[in-house]
């Protein structure tokens, strides 16, 4: 017996030491995973932040239909086990009940429904896209292009541990980020040369498969500038875990110097589009 409370206790004490670390832990930093993060990293774009509240607004419901099931249960097995109940009833129909019973989950399915549905229109395509990016997965890397910009073009490798500089994180930093400018709405169109890969930002709410022969269409407006760091999340072959994704959001005055630069380095007209490209053959 006094094994069993002091077993008791521990459990107990585990079950707090657990809650107050997740009190402690608080929200997680936007961009990139933490230790002992324990919810979604901090949204940073309109997509995210409403995938967010979605996910709270089901978690509370849920939690909703757990403390009921778990209350009818618990009330059951004390007020009708066969001591206090030794004659138990014999009713099997309770026509009141029987509706009760399939109409609330059914409007609990419509009330998850209706939002859910929503914000997969409101994730699929930007109203008024600014700019476009062009997202291109390989075996294992990604590559970018920007065919508003003369078709600028990009290879983003993942860092060896030991290229990394202070402050870069581990197997998600990259020699090459991919450069885009704060408070754009951007259009990002993904596919992929070899086999099926996954462009995913986690704080954008980016998830979107790169398969080859096919263009997939998806957008993304970032608020704080910043680094966002992702990962290729369709498995993709033997380094499928070593294709991260990078994205540096900037002012937008800076994107334009980085632009130009990239241009003139790159030995591109600035002027040149992919319309007038194909004009001039
Ligand atoms: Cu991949």
């Amino acid at each position: 017996m006094a094994f069993g409370l002091s077993r008791l206790r521990g459990f107990r004490a585990a079950v707090l030491a657990f809650i107050g670390l997740a009190i402690m832990a608080g929200p997680a930093a936007a961009g990139q995973p933490e230790p002992w993060q324990m919810n979604m990293q901090d949204p940073a774009s309109p997509v995210m932040t409403q995938i967010y509240d979605l996910h709270n607004y089901i978690t509370i419901i849920m939690i909703g239909i757990v403390l009921l099931v778990m209350g009818l249960l618990g009330y059951c097995i004390f007020r009708f086990n066969a001591k206090k109940n030794p004659t138990p009833s014999k009713t099997s129909h309770n026509t009141l009940l029987e509706i009760a019973w399939t109409a609330i989950p059914v409007l609990i399915l419509v009330a998850i429904a209706v939002p859910s549905f929503r914000l997969l229109y409101f994730m699929d395509r930007t109203q008024e896209a600014e700019m476009t990016l062009k997202v291109i997965g390989h075996q294992w890397y990604w590559s970018f292009e920007y065919p508003d910009h003369g078709n600028v073009a990009l290879d983003s490798f993942m860092k060896y541990p030991e290229d990394l500089e202070e402050g870069e994180p581990r197997l998600l930093a990259v020699d090459t980020p991919v450069v885009l400018p704060e408070d754009t709405n951007i259009r990002i169109i993904t596919t992929a040369s070899d086999v099926i890969h996954s462009f995913a930002i986690p704080a954008l709410g980016l998830k979107t498969d790169a398969i080859p022969g096919r263009l997939n269409e998806t957008w993304v407006r970032v608020e704080e500038p910043g680094m966002y760091y992702g990962q290729c999340s369709e498995l993709c072959g033997v380094n499928h875990g070593f294709m991260p994704a990078a994205l540096k959001i900037v002012p937008k005055d800076e994107f334009e110097a980085w632009m130009s630069e990239t241009q003139a380095a790159q030995g591109i007209d600035p002027a040149q589009t992919p319309a007038t490209e194909l004009a001039s053959r």
